[in-house]
């Protein structure tokens, strides 16, 4: 049911009567409005008894209520006024077209959404303290910097009613023991994305970026953490290494490959391997699957020796402007259909049990000989200037 109607008119009581009694409102709509519009909670209670309208089902989540002390209870509950607005800032391509549409309608709520394409983009604009961010969805590794850095807020999990969707491999995780931080997003994997109309046969290992057949036609993604870490993979090595002397063969390794690249380009890269311009890409999972829905000559395999996989959250970070409005989001994308209708878009798992069910291509978790070849990537804490260094050294070689 909508709950869109004039705003001008929202002021005034009794056109919040008429829009609950003519069904342009439910229930939980009108005790938020009712709020915004100065009335105590007893009235509200009492209005919502009274009124015909005020019978009709609430909207999927909401507990059905019926007399005074029920509706009073609900109004109660509503008492935590949410902002009217949300920052959320975003990977790209990794939410569905009507996810934030129906969360602004749903919860009066207007959202600003902005998108960025590495960890360690998010990391640098927190840390220079800009965005005015309210959620951002770091990888697991980036949420212990933030961690570090002071940078989240604990969440309200009393705010947070279908916490209990989330499946049982995402709780406790390493970064996150206690749960006190994150709620997971999606989950994913690193691989490569190929034409297979266009290459000679299919690869198998991350030494396809070293065939100068393909030179101009791969790309590996612009990330420091996919691309030395995928070199590491290729010589049996950690993908978290610190060891100097493999991380001084991983960035021979990539320069080598560099040679033979168009350019380093994360998500943007699906045009180009839609389109036919690059033929072997170093990309994610699911935005592989999304290039697919688009060109069903794109596959995509793990290599032999093996790749990253990682598991994004929703982090309120700490000075966050809207924390309420946060927590409502948080809980709205726990709801089993929201969280299914992301993953049939992006393509991504989900970490949302109920959720899983409903997919339209379920992303099933890998089976253990299948995660014996993935790593998580994990926080490089004092070996992260190394790192940064030898990415520098790369991109300018
Ligand atoms: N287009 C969405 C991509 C999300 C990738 N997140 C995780 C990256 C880990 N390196």
């Amino acid at each position: 049911m909508s709950d869109e109607f004039d705003p001008a008119a929202e002021r005034g009581v009794a056109s919040l009567i008429d829009a609950l009694q003519s069904g342009r409102l439910d229930r939980r709509a009108f005790v938020r409005r009712a709020l915004i519009a100065g009335l105590a909670l007893p009235s509200i209670g009492a209005l919502l008894s009274a009124c015909k309208g005020g019978d009709k089902a609430p909207e999927a989540g909401g507990a059905p209520s019926t007399g005074t002390q029920a509706a009073g209870a609900e109004a109660a509950k509503a008492d935590d006024k949410l902002e009217g607005e949300l920052h959320i800032y975003n990977w790209s391509d990794y939410i569905a077209e009507d996810t934030v549409k129906n969360f602004e309608k749903e919860f009066g709520v207007k959202v600003t959404y902005d998108t960025y394409e590495s960890n360690e983009e998010l990391i640098a604009k927190l840390q220079a303290g800009g965005g005015g961010y309210d959620l951002v969805v770091p990888s697991g590794y980036a949420v212990m910097v933030l961690s570090q850095l002071g940078l989240m807020q604990k969440l309200d999990r009393s705010k947070i009613k279908n916490l209990g969707n989330i499946s049982p491999i995402f709780r406790g995780a390493s970064f996150d023991p206690q749960n006190e931080y994150t709620v997971p997003w999606q989950w994913g994997t690193t691989g490569i994305a190929y034409r297979k109309d266009l290459v000679t046969s299919p690869p198998d290992s991350w030494a396809v970026f070293h065939d100068a057949q393909y030179k101009g036609k791969m790309t590996q993604m612009d990330d420091m953490r996919d691309v030395i870490g995928c070199w590491l993979k290729y010589r049996g090595k950690s993908l978290n290494s610190t060891d100097p002397a493999e991380l001084a063969t991983a960035k021979t390794d990539a320069i080598t490959a560099k040679a033979l690249l168009k350019s380093y380009l994360s998500a943007p890269v699906k045009a180009q391997l839609i389109a036919g311009d690059v033929w072997i890409a170093q990309l994610w999972n699911g935005d592989t699957a999304q290039a697919k829905a688009e060109n069903d000559q794109i596959a995509y395999v793990m290599p032999k020796e093996g790749g990253a996989i990682w598991a994004d959250s929703m982090v309120i970070p700490k000075n966050a402007p809207h924390p309420k409005a946060a927590h409502a989001f948080l809980d709205y994308i726990l709801r089993p259909e929201v969280g299914a209708s992301i993953s049939n878009h992006t393509g991504y798992g989900t970490p949302n049990e109920p959720a899983s069910k409903l997919l339209e291509r379920p992303v099933p978790f890998p089976d253990p000989a299948e995660l014996a070849k993935l790593e998580y990537q994990k926080d490089l804490a004092e070996a992260t200037a190394a790192w940064d260094q030898i990415w520098t050294e790369i991109k300018s070689a």
